[in-house]
């Protein structure tokens, strides 16, 4: 037998050898059957259940922006009526429509270990990144009601409120139609716009722009027709009155809301002009202030904005609370619009049915 070949047979069978060495505890029968001492079987606890939420345990820290407004007013009692029926504990801010008290809120919500959800109605639509930051890591549920805010999505649960922008477009849409009967060069539109860097009044005002070219309406703010009434009724009387003195050739007026669209009326009759004859005039909200004024005929559309979000909110952060995060970013309210030319005794009869 060659030297290689020898060789080659030594080695097989040394690798053989080995592979069995390795797997010798394979190949080769104990004598005697080795004591395995099973580990102890551990029975862990079944896993705790994870803890569903009920109204009961929520304890919601609400932000409003403050009591400028019928709309403000029925928001507000919407999260306090509805607080009550389902039996949550409602710790309720009212910020007087300043941003810097809603901050100072948010704060102190975000370090109260008793509150869970927090609610926000935002007067601005910036400024809230920090505390936003910090009710995250504190692992507060937030959820913002009425206004949009530009803050990155994941520091909040999700927004539910209006399409404010859709709202605005159905301004410029009720304006073209009550404009109708005038000539094509009289179509010039007056801007009483809400509180500035609301979400409500940006959005409307972009809505407005979208669609006013449909019927030829001009920028108000380039007619310098366009200023804040801050929601209110005597500041917008005042920008009415500025406007007119300032010029008669106005045909329209929109308000942001119905307070703002009354002080417009207010000041139309004060310089012996009809409103809903000589200056068309066109609302939002649709609070049972503005239904008068369409009833009278002084007003010629209301665009309804839904303040009675509470339920849904609350119901959005028990589902949270839950761990339930399937809804949008964005819940859009609905809501319509009202007519003068519906009449007297129907809207007479709509306003009977409605909470604000
Ligand atoms: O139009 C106005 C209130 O954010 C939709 O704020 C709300 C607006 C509403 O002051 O009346």
């Amino acid at each position: 037998m060659t030297k290689s070949r020898t060789l080659r047979i030594a080695m097989t069978v040394g690798v053989t050898v080995a592979l069995a060495a390795c797997s010798s505890t394979a190949t080769t029968a104990p004598t005697t059957a080795p004591v395995v001492t099973a580990p102890p079987v551990v029975t862990a606890a079944p896993p705790t259940a994870a803890k569903v939420y009920t109204y009961a345990d929520m304890v919601v820290g609400f932000i409003q922006t403050g009591s400028e407004s019928g709309w403000r007013a029925a928001n507000t009692s919407s999260f306090q009526e509805t607080a009550k029926e389902k039996g949550l504990k409602l710790n309720f801010y009212d910020a007087q429509n300043k941003l810097e008290n809603q901050i100072t809120a948010f704060h102190q919500f975000n370090q109260d270990p008793t509150v869970n959800v927090i609610i926000l109605a935002a007067l601005d639509v910036t400024g809230y990144d920090d505390v936003l930051k910090e009710a995250k890591t504190a692992g507060k549920v937030v959820v913002l009601e009425d206004r949009r805010i530009n803050a990155d999505a994941s520091l909040y649960y999700t927004y539910i409120g209006s399409d404010f922008d859709a709202e605005g477009q159905k301004f410029a849409a009720a304006m073209c139609d009550a404009l109708k009967g005038f000539p094509a060069d009289k179509h010039n539109v007056a801007e009483i716009s809400g509180a500035v860097g609301a979400s409500a009044a940006i959005d409307r005002a972009k809505g407005f722009r979208e669609k006013m070219g449909d019927c030829g309406i001009p920028d108000p703010t380039s007619l310098n027709l366009s200023q804040t009434g801050n929601w209110g009724v005597p500041e917008s009387k005042a920008v009415m009155e500025a406007f007119l003195k300032k010029t008669k050739n106005i045909q329209g007026v929109i308000g942001h809301n119905d307070e703002e669209a009354i002080g417009a009326i207010q000041a139309i009759k004060e310089a012996g002009l009809k409103p809903g004859k000589d200056i068309m005039v066109v609302g939002a909200d649709a609070t049972a202030d503005g239904f008068k004024y369409l009833i009278s005929g002084e007003m010629f559309a209301d665009i309804e904005c839904n303040p009675l979000l509470a339920p849904q909110v609350y119901e959005a952060a028990l589902k949270a609370l839950n761990g339930d995060l399937s809804l949008p970013k964005w819940v859009p309210s609905q809501e319509g619009q009202f007519f003068a030319s519906q009449g007297a005794a129907a809207l007479t009869d709509i306003l009977k049915t409605r909470k604000y």
